[in-house]
This record gives C-alpha cells, structure tokens and sequence, in this order.
C-alpha cells in the first residue's frame, strides 16, 4: 500500500548514480544532453544578467531541473498544446523556442516571443506548441484541460500539457482540472516539477504527505513518479502516460521529483532558502545534477569521452554569448503599442 511519501526520491543522497543509458537511442540522447546544457547556460546568463542589474523584472530559475521539460518534449508534437508557469524558460526552449527571442522578451524588446509585454513569465511560442505561460499560480492548469478537451473535440489526436508546481497543485481549480480531465477522459499529461518547496516554505510544512500523485489516484487517474533528475526516467514515464492519452484513454499525472539550486526567484542560491532549506541541502542535491549524471552515463556506455561535454559547452556557451549581445541590441516597444497588445488582434 502506498503511504504517499517520496522515500530516496526527495533524498538528496540517493538517486545520485550515472543515468542507465543501456540501449535507447543515441542521437536522442546526445540531444537530451545538449538540450539541457543550453537551457541550464541560458539561465546561467541570466542570473548573470539579473545580478548585473541588466534584466528589470523577475526571474525564476529552474536550474537543477532541466531534465523534466527536456524528458517531456522529446514525446510531444508541435501541434499539442503546451501551457506553462512562473518558471517555464525550460518548457519553451526544449519545445525548440528560439533563444534570442526568450532572451529579447526576458529585456522587455519588441522582437521578444510575446513582443516584449511581459517579461519572464509570460511567455508565448505558439509555432511550436506553446501556447502560454502566466504568473498566476495554477492559472494555465485549467486552459491546458480546456486545451485537451478540444483536441478530443476536434479529433486531432493531439494532446493539452500542463506544467505545474507542488505548490500549484494546493489550488482548488487543479482539483477541478483533474475531475473534469478525467470525467471527459480528455488527453491531458498534468506534469509536476514537485521541487519540495512552494517559494520559501518545505512541502512537509504544506501537505500531510509529500507526493501530490495522491490526487490523481483520487481522480483514478494513471499516474507515475519519478526521479527528474533522471531524463531517461522521465522520458520512459512521459511517453507511457502521452501514448495512452493518445489512445483515447484519457489523461495522465507525472510528478518529477528535483530541486532548484537557485532561491525562488532572482540570481542568489543563499537567499530565500527557507525554514527547510540550507546551502548544505544544495551542494547535495548538486551531486543528483541531471546533466552531469547523463554524461556519465553516456561515457559508462562509450558513447562520449572525457572531453566531449567540455567541448559542448565551450560551443554552447559561445552562441548563448551572442544571442544575448545581439538581444540587448534589439529595440523596446514603440508607446502607440501598449494598449493594440491586451487582447489577441489580427496582429497575433
Ligand atoms: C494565485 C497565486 N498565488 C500566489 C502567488 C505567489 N507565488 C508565486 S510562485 C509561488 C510558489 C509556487 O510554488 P510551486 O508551484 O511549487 O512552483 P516553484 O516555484 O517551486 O517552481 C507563489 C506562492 C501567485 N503568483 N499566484
Ligand atoms: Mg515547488
């Protein structure tokens, strides 16, 4: 019988072994690592930038939990319909979001993904399948039920994504969301990043028990939990929750267990650390860092050598250098455009 705790899952000294790569497929893999090397540097510049006083709004970094996004990705279609968060730069860029357009939105410019109206948290890419993330807590988690239900609708065999918190899933309308989900057995993958924390506070002070699946279990929902610090992992489990949805079989629940090594919000990993978290906490839950433990894995294998990732990033880094140049040279929104912005127009 469960007992609905997350057991070595929410232990920073388990699950910090190399990623088990044995026979999946290479080039998959390879672009995993890549993928989760660039959006983790991106975020890097960024809190660079946030530090450097250059960025004007918040930013809420998901370093640490590259793998969640990047393992569901992999398994989605352009044409389904994915709805994020406070934290999503993950979500757009492993969707294939152009990076000079998030970074052009994260400065406020006009060549920004929502043309440089919201800043990082409210992002847009809907030519790859982002349809939007928004600040508000849980806002999108309805939109994204909504958006399955109308794929079923239309027959397009497509499917709506939800992204959301641990801290999410304590509002009510993603209660609703998982009922009405099910009820119409509309192909909806809810996806929890369950990091532990809701800004400063340990799910522990929260909830009675620590995995939020116990909702979709009282929702007869199928659901998995898994290790997010493990791409491989989440991969396996997405795509089993997204081809049953595909099937007509309804939706499905993912909680990914990780951490984030930065505070809530902004550049500082010793801030905002809450009544349950310590640095010490960090520098363990650095040791279950995905990236690192998929290139272990991926060398264990032979399938790259000691100074591949090295190379990789030197690569990475050198476009993610000049995109953001490029981006800081991109202009601000005219005046005249603020209000012919609010509501979607011809202009789109
Ligand atoms: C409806 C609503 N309530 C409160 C907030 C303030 N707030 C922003 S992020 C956050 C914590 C969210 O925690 P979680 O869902 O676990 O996401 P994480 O930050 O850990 O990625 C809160 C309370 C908000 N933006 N919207
Ligand atoms: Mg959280």
């Amino acid at each position: 019988m469960n007992d609905w705790g997350l057991g070595e899952l929410a232990d920073p000294l388990h699950c910090q072994k190399p990623v088990d790569v044995g026979g999946r497929d290479v080039s998959v893999l390879l672009d995993q690592l890549k993928m989760m090397m660039r959006i983790r540097l991106a975020e890097r510049c960024l809190a660079d930038a946030k530090r450097d006083g250059l960025i004007g709004g918040p930013v809420h970094l998901g370093v640490g939990q590259e793998a969640i996004a990047v393992g569901v990705s992999t398994k989605l279609r352009k044409s389904d319909r994915v709805f994020g968060g406070h934290r999503s730069h993950s979500h757009v860029l492993s969707l294939g979001a152009d990076l000079h357009r998030l970074f052009a939105e994260v400065l406020g410019r006009d060549t920004g993904l929502s043309r440089g109206m919201g800043g990082s948290m409210h992002l847009w890419d809907r030519p790859n399948g982002f349809y939007g993330a928004v600040p508000i807590v849980a806002g999108t988690v309805p939109l994204a039920m909504g958006a399955g239900l109308a794929a079923k609708l239309q027959c397009t065999n497509d499917i709506g994504v939800a992204y959301l918190g641990d801290g999410a899933v304590e509002e009510g309308v993603v209660h609703e969301s998982l009922n009405l989900a099910r009820i119409t057995k509309s192909p909806v993958l809810f996806v929890v990043e369950n990091n532990l924390f809701a800004s400063h506070m340990h799910i522990s002070l929260r909830q009675p028990k620590e995995a939020t699946a116990r909702f979709a279990a009282a929702n007869d929902m199928p659901y998995e939990v898994v290790d997010g610090n493990n791409v491989v992992e989440v991969n396996q489990a997405a795509k089993r929750l997204i081809d049953n949805a595909r099937a007509g079989n309804g939706p499905g629940f993912l909680e990914a267990v990780t951490y984030r090594w930065y505070g809530h919000v902004d550049w500082r990993e010793d801030i905002d650390v809450g009544v349950n978290r310590s640095l010490d906490d960090v520098t363990q839950w650095r040791k279950r860092d995905p990236i690192a433990r998929l290139a272990a894995g991926l060398e264990n294998e032979g399938i790259i050598r000691g100074n591949d990732v090295q190379e990789m990033e030197v690569e990475i880094a050198k476009e993610i250098e000049e995109t953001w140049s490029s981006a800081m040279k991109d202009p601000y929104p005219k005046d005249s455009t603020l209000l012919s912005r609010v509501y979607v127009s011809s202009e789109g």
